[in-house]
Order: C-alpha cells, then structure tokens, then sequence
C-alpha cells in the first residue's frame, strides 16, 4: 500500500515542520559609479525585496529576489511584493523542508509570478541547510569546485568607453566579458565591438554581446556578418525566441538566450530542439533554486553552457547564484553575474560575496553562507504569521 505524507520533509525520519512567520523587507541598493545602462533602460537604485521564513522549530533562512528596474522584463520590485503578500497566507504552516510542496503550495495559490516565488525558494533552501548544518549545494547535488568564475558586465556606452572598461576588467582578472548594446544605430553597435576586440584578442577573454532584446533581427544579422570575424557570442539580440529562430541560419555567431528563457519548459523546449547554443539563466525567473537545479540537469544533458546569474540584488540572492553554480560541470558554466561590484555595502559585511581576481568564492558555512544582519536591513513592509 502507498501512503502519501503530507509534508514531514524531503529526508526520512525528519519531523515536520511547519512555516511559522513569512517577513517581507525592502531593502534600497544605490548602483555605485552612477547609472547601469541597458537597452531597455537606466537604473540608479534598485529596490530589493528580502524574505526570512521562520519555522516553528525556530529554523530560519533568507531569500531575495530584485529585478533591475520594471522594463527589463516582466517583473518589478512591488509586483514581487504584492505576489508575496497574495503567497503568505498559504504558506503560513507549510512545510519549508519539503521544497517540491512547497512550490506546488505557492503554484496553488498564484500563477506565475516565479520571481517572488523564487525569494520563498530561497528561503527554504537556506532554511533546510542551516538546519541541516550543510550547505545550499550539498542540497543540490554537492560542489565541484570552490570558486566559481565570475564575468565583468558593462553598460551601454560609447565605443572608447567600453573597450576601456573592458580592458581594465581583464586586467582586474576577468575572463570573460559581457558588453551590452542595442537603442541606437546598429553601426555604432557594431563599432563597440570592434574596439573591444582590438583590446582582449589574444589576452585569452570571451566576449559576450548583449543586446537585451532591443535588436531588429535586420540589425542583429547585419552586426553578426560585420563582425564575422571576432568570436563574439551573442545573447538575446532580439524581443523573443521566435525572432532569434528566425535569423539564427544568418548568423555567424552562436546564441544564448536569456530574458526570453522565461521558465523551465521554454528553456527544455528550446534546449530540446536546438534553438539555442546556451543560456543565460537567473535563479529569481526560473522560480527559485529548485527549478534551476533541473535547468542545469537539462543543460547537462544537452551539452549546452549556460550562466547562472540574477537580474540584481545583494548578498542573499549572489550566494544562492555561487551555491547553485558550484554544482554545474565546469565546462558548461558560462560564468556568474552577481551585483556586488555595482552596490556599495554588504548586508552580511563578514561573508558577502565578492568577485576577487574574476571569481567568487562558494561561502563557508552553512545555509547560503551570509546572512544579513537585520540591523541593516530595518523593520519588514509585511510579516505574516
Ligand atoms: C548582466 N546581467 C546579468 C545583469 C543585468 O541585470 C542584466 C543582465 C543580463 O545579462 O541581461
Ligand atoms: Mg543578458
């Protein structure tokens, strides 16, 4: 006979536990050096939303989830919050250990939204891991490295100024560097390019073009034949899957996706049919570090490479994002993207996760490694519970 449990944890023998109290925090990150420009748009300060679950046997964990303004896809700092607010009611007495249940609790009480679910994901795996005493990638499989390579993204800007930056990156140790593009004449596009290359051909970095989703698929070909000969990649040029699918023969390029991977199932549909040479993945749109531990099996298993980044955030979300890509077979990690180069403070000063000769260290200790010190941090918008 088959019981089916209602909770009572991932492991055998482990009493249930149940959510006791669910804290929403806003938390503002200024962007140090002035204003981060991308093709579909400007920020100066991002507005993080942080989550700390409370189990009644006194376990905690944290979880974070910022998008980078409301444009850059569809998500924005209070939709996560309002998403959060519709989700605490049914989370309050689920049970945090049980991460499969869980996400089919918050799936049950709101669709979509995986953004904000994401920061609950989070949590729980913080959750069970601190009380477990290991860390969020023993969860996930176990680390295969302890650091993992970071990659220097710039802004939009003009040709002289990004290839300086992005010089200086690689002397700073970077090994791969992501230029953005797109909003302006695809000649002056294709001319950053150039100058970039004239400055890391032959000191051994990638190059990575993003365009944000902002190109016409007659400009992202016309750039990719100009610039046939920089081994350039280039990651989402246009507004969607179906308009790189479109050009992809007449690109000269290979092509990671990433806004347009908008869950789990686009991302197995375009890996499974080959629409994509990779992927440019955040934990925060997969919906939390559950989901993006599939991607990356799937990523596996389908030989494609891919970035494990977020869209922005402190040292909640940066530490969920090196945990989970200590576990990705090196050959297939493009690199991490975390905010700390552009955010002034630490919220954990001790263990916040820093890029250091162009990688980052997986966290010691257990959980995701940090943990903001709610001093910083000031009183939660919400608690429920
Ligand atoms: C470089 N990122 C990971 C950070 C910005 O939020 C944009 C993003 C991207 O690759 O699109
Ligand atoms: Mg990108």
């Amino acid at each position: 006979m088959v019981r089916i449990v209602e909770g009572g944890g991932d492991w055998p023998g482990d009493d249930p536990v149940r959510i006791e109290e669910i804290a929403v925090f806003s938390h503002p990150l200024p962007v140090v050096g002035g204003t981060y420009r991308i093709a579909s748009g400007e920020v100066d300060a991002l507005d993080s939303t942080l989550v700390r679950l409370t189990a009644d046997d006194g376990s905690v964990g944290w979880g974070e989830t910022c998008p980078v303004g409301p444009t850059y896809q569809p998500h924005h700092a209070l939709g996560a919050r309002a998403a959060l607010a519709e989700l605490g009611p049914a989370l309050l007495g689920a049970d945090p250990t049980h991460l499969r249940g869980l996400h089919r609790t918050m799936d049950g009480a709101l669709a979509g939204h995986r953004y904000a679910k994401a920061a609950v994901d989070v949590a729980a795996h913080d959750l069970v891991a601190r009380a477990r005493g290991v860390r969020v990638a023993d969860l996930l499989g176990g680390p295969l490295v302890d650091s993992v390579p970071s990659y220097y993204a710039t802004g939009v800007g003009e040709p002289d100024e990004v290839a300086e930056v992005a010089a200086a990156k690689v002397a700073a140790g970077y090994r791969r560097v992501q230029v953005k593009i797109g909003g302006r004449p695809v000649e002056v596009d294709v001319e950053v390019v150039r100058r970039v290359w004239g400055r890391l051909a032959g000191t051994g970095a990638r190059l990575v073009v993003d365009g944000n989703r902002s190109l016409t698929t007659a400009d992202v070909v016309r750039l990719s034949q100009q610039c046939r000969d920089v081994p350039l990649v280039l990651e989402q040029p246009c507004d969607s899957l179906a308009e790189i699918e479109a050009v992809r023969d007449r690109l000269a390029h290979p092509v990671l996706l990433d806004e347009a991977g908008t869950d789990l199932a686009t991302a197995v549909r375009a890996a499974g049919r080959g629409a994509v040479d990779g992927f440019a993945m955040k934990v925060t749109r997969i919906g939390g570090l559950l989901p993006m531990a599939t991607f990356r099996d799937v990523c596996e298993a389908t030989s494609l490479p891919h970035a494990v980044d977020d869209a922005w955030g402190g040292d909640v979300i940066a530490a969920a994002c090196v945990q989970l890509a200590s576990t990705v077979s090196p050959r297939l990690l493009e690199g991490v993207w975390i905010a700390q180069p552009h955010i002034a403070e630490h919220l954990d000063p001790d263990h916040g996760p820093e890029v250091v000769d162009g990688r980052i260290a997986l966290p010691d200790g257990p959980g995701l490694g940090v943990v903001p010190r709610e001093d910083l941090l000031g009183v939660p918008v919400v608690v429920h519970g």
